[in-house]
């Protein structure tokens, strides 16, 4: 058997199931929509003025413009399809479009039948328009190999929630299972409060009180209206179980998000069954001004989590994080801990180098009990680039592993190669949610 090209083709023939995205179905409305899904706040995000405006690109484009020409607040200003123009001219026009997020589109593009050699946006837009939201979405699906899109669906985000509220069908289409997000619980009881209360819970700014058991109603409820595939949040860099308070006197915010976890989060989860996905080590606006786009990384405490993990034995935590520094720790303390499995290579790590590199240790440590990859795509048709660029790296990282293995005299077959490949694209993900 040649391992190298049966290792690729069993990697892109397998059906991904995509553990982590922001992508909605057109129930949830869109923006590029001429049928009754057009909605200018939906949340379907499809078409090439919003793969061009992936704040990937947005940060790009203010390191290529100087100030001089582009204020920040003027690019706020122009519209959607002018932003595109724009850093379609600047990153692949007048500069070659070298970084991994700029050759995601040119993928895309090629991989949907276009030409990427277009000096303006004007054909893309043109084959857009003739699509319909629906069969875009059948026809992403195919092209990416797949099948299941889990969303991120967020209780604090207001747009969303009033969907969820007034169409009790909105997350009809099986093929995109709903999360349930909540990291200001977490991270921001203070901010999060008054908004719960608004809900119709009795909570306070200090959880006094009923409060706990508010919080958990609060859960159960969106539990049963979304019916969720696990439960998730981010986190700060800053972020440590147990908390560590050097505020003397007043109450430590941190411990108010620390006791919504341990005393709501964790045990509702578990009574539900559902795992619990930690991201680890955003800073949220280190540049505000321009906007999601000036998020940034910062390097976490992994021990914090394996903690968590021997304190909560009945939950099943999902991590990802953010910094490169902190793979190695995380693989060794899932090692430690049954109900830890890392995921992914998440946002700053999604590029091929870094995808290799900690892909490579996961499988030396883990062997086959670890997910590889979530695309976080936050537009239909990243979907394409996203599978495309990790296939190929996941596929190249399996050769290697199974040439070794085989120079030992241990027979490698393809069965073999499929239980494993199909384990880590689809498989493990479906055993942890009991799918
Ligand atoms: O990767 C991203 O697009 C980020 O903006 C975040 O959405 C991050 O993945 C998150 O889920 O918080
Ligand atoms: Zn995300």
């Amino acid at each position: 058997m040649q391992i190298t090209e049966t290792v690729r083709k069993i990697v892109d023939e397998t059906v991904v199931w995509d553990f982590h995205t922001h992508l909605y179905p057109s129930t949830f409305g869109t923006p590029l929509g001429r049928d009754t899904s057009h909605d200018p706040q939906g949340l379907m995000l499809w078409g090439i003025d919003e793969l061009l405006t992936y704040h990937y690109l947005i940060a790009e484009l203010f390191r290529e413009v100087p100030r001089a020409e582009l204020e920040v607040d003027q690019f706020w200003k122009m519209s959607r399809a002018e932003q595109a123009d724009l850093i379609w001219k600047k990153l692949f026009v007048e500069a070659t479009p070298l970084s991994e997020a700029c050759r995601g589109v040119l993928t895309t593009i090629k991989r949907l039948d276009l030409d990427p050699n277009e000096k303006t946006l004007d054909r893309y837009r043109g084959w857009f328009n003739e699509q319909t939201p629906n069969d875009q979405i059948d026809r992403v699906l195919d092209i990416a190999k797949v099948d299941t899109v889990t969303m991120t669906n967020d209780i604090f985000d207001a747009n969303e929630r009033q969907r969820w509220l007034e169409n009790p069908e909105i997350a009809s289409d099986s093929r995109f299972p709903a999360v349930l997000r909540f990291d200001s619980l977490v991270v921001n009881w203070e901010e999060a409060a008054p908004v719960v209360a608004e809900l119709g819970y009795k909570v306070t700014a200090d959880l006094s009180g009923d409060s706990i058991n508010e919080v958990k109603r609060l859960l159960n409820n969106w539990i049963a209206r979304m019916k969720p595939v696990y439960c998730a949040m981010s986190l700060p860099p800053s972020w440590s179980y147990p908390v560590v308070c050097n505020q003397e006197g007043s109450i430590c915010p941190d411990s108010l998000g620390e006791r919504c976890l341990t005393e709501a989060i964790l045990p509702v989860c578990a009574d539900h069954g559902l795992p619990l996905a930690l991201m680890i080590g955003v800073t949220r606006g280190a540049n505000p001004a321009i906007r999601s786009a000036g998020d940034t990384v910062g390097l976490a405490d992994v021990a914090s989590v394996g903690v968590l993990a021997k304190d909560f034995p009945q939950n099943h935590l999902m991590v990802t994080m953010l910094a490169r520094e902190n793979q190695h720790e995380l693989a060794v303390t899932a090692r430690k801990h049954r109900n830890l499995t890392p995921f992914g290579c998440w946002w700053f790590l999604n590029n091929p180098s870094l995808i290799e590199e900690i892909t490579r240790m996961r499988v030396e440590l883990l062997g086959p009990t670890f997910i590889p990859q979530h695309s976080d795509c936050r537009i239909l048709e990243q979907l394409i680039y996203k599978w495309d660029h990790s296939r190929a790296i996941i596929a190249k990282v399996l050769t290697d592993t199974y040439t070794k293995l085989s120079a030992t005299g241990f027979e490698i077959t393809e069965t073999m190669i499929k239980r494993d490949v199909e384990r880590f694209l689809h498989g493990n993900i479906a055993q942890l949610l009991k799918r």
